[in-house]
């Protein structure tokens, strides 16, 4: 359930709170608590996102676990209003979120944030954090929406840290952002895949052939080791074919044939050679690992019985209407091997970040066509065209990827 404090905050939060009906479940191991979401619809979208972003890919009723957690506890959630980071003056977001500063009219979306019912997340203590960060790394790995999320970490984080403390750089497949006095780095690095691909670079990777290594990791994987916080995903990218293709041999000995192979099968392969890796390579006692689930999309406004709408551009409010499932076209079956493969992992135990079915409400939070293309941001008459120009992948900041970072942040603090 979602509820709302700024503004009309009676209103809104009395129609959400009764319309909302998804549970969320808790689980609170000590200050461990996390949301952690069911989600039950079936059937993925196919869909080309080439036309549509910038460089992509094309780019909430819980059941208990019980078996997770001793002190699991249903709960169901709010959306509430309580954001304090405002857009302005914000100098480390990047142009494809800034949607306010690039003629975004409503600024609703940025004041949601997800609050369970029957527990709170801890507020978002940017100096607690630090604390916890100090001489550490803590470093997003995957594609644009880790990316998303790595940029709005950065936000709220350097709120607290006085200019000339802090600093930005990019180097190869890295964006790292340092804070002198902490000796701390927040990173981001690029593998859309996580394993080997043709579209590891970072800056041109607008490939629409995708390729992939699935059984290929170290090439990556050797930048991750010694990190103290990891937190990965990978998804957008498989979403623009039915199936993906894998490479017979390997990119460095120019091999070009390849296999179609079903993407649920091909994801899984990822993510046996990932965790992998991480059983192999991880020191649980000095790393913690996370994984996210899937940043869903809104392409088709008739999702959510909008006959008027045009893909996710005219939406200004969540979906507020939770009585039938939602179903936006996020490929449920990814998210059963995800969460399956990060459940079962027995030497490094990693946190399964359950984003995506909060995140399926959150129409209204995307870029859309307050953003950049191609680097350039976008023209009068683009903006006019939301059918073709209308980014329903990536989310404005300060906006939905705060909440993702709220639970890190309350699992990272939770950690000793
Ligand atoms: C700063 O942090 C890094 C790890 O991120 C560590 O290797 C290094 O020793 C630290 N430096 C100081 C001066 O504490
Ligand atoms: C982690 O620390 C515990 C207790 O100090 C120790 O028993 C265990 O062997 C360590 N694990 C690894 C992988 O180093
Ligand atoms: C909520 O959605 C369902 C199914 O789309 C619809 O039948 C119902 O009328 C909607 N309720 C409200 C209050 O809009
Ligand atoms: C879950 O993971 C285990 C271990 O990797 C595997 O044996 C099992 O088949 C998986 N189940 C599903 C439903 O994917
Ligand atoms: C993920 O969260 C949703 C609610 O947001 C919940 O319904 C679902 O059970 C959760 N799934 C897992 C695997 O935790």
């Amino acid at each position: 359930m979602m509820k709302q404090t700024k503004s009309n905050n009676l209103s809104v939060f009395i129609i959400v709170s009764l319309i909302l009906l998804f549970a969320f479940v808790m689980y609170n191991e000590d200050l461990k608590s996390i949301a952690q979401f069911t989600f039950s619809r079936q059937k993925a979208q196919e869909f080309q996102e080439s036309q549509q972003i910038e460089e992509n890919p094309v780019e909430r009723n819980g059941n208990p676990d019980d078996e997770t957690s001793g002190r699991s506890e249903e709960n169901s959630g709010v959306l509430v209003d309580g954001r304090t980071e405002q857009e302005t003056g914000e100098k480390f977001l990047t142009a494809q979120v800034t949607c306010m500063k690039n003629g975004r009219k409503d600024s609703m979306y940025q004041n949601w944030r997800w609050q369970p019912r029957d527990c709170s997340l801890p507020k978002f203590k940017p100096k607690l954090l630090l604390e916890k960060l100090r001489g550490k790394r803590l470093m997003f790995v995957g594609d644009s929406l880790n990316r998303n999320q790595w940029e709005s970490m950065v936000c709220l984080v350097q709120s607290v840290v006085p200019p000339g403390r802090k600093s930005l750089t990019k180097s190869g497949s890295f964006q790292i952002f340092t804070v002198e006095d902490y000796n701390a780095t927040v990173e981001f690095y690029w593998a859309p895949f996580l394993v080997e691909s043709n579209s590891d670079d970072p800056k041109m990777h607008s490939i629409l052939n995708r390729i992939i290594m699935p059984e290929s990791i170290i090439k990556h994987a050797v930048n991750w080791k010694g990190v103290d916080f990891l937190v990965f995903n990978t998804y957008i990218w498989w979403m623009n074919t039915r199936a993906m293709k894998v490479l017979r041999g390997s990119f460095d000995e120019g091999a070009k044939e390849y296999d179609e192979v079903d993407r649920p099968e091909a994801y899984g392969r990822v993510l046996k050679t990932w965790s992998s890796w991480v059983d192999e390579n991880i020191d649980p006692n000095r790393t913690s690992v996370f994984f996210n689930s899937m940043s869903p999309l809104h392409f088709k406004s008739m999702d959510w019985n909008n006959p008027d709408g045009i893909r996710c551009a005219k939406e200004k409010m969540p979906i507020l209407n939770a009585t039938t499932p939602l179903n936006v076209g996020t490929d449920k079956r990814l998210f059963v091997i995800a969460h399956n493969m990060t459940q079962s992992m027995k030497k490094v135990p990693v946190s399964f970040l359950n984003i995506t079915a909060l995140s399926e409400y959150r129409k209204d939070a995307h870029t859309s066509v307050y953003t950049i293309r191609q680097g350039k941001m976008l023209t009068p008459e683009q903006q006019a065209d939301p059918e073709q120009f209308a980014d329903c992948i990536h989310w404005c900041l300060p906006g939905l990827p705060d909440t993702w970072n709220e639970f890190l942040y309350t699992r990272i603090l939770s950690r000793t």
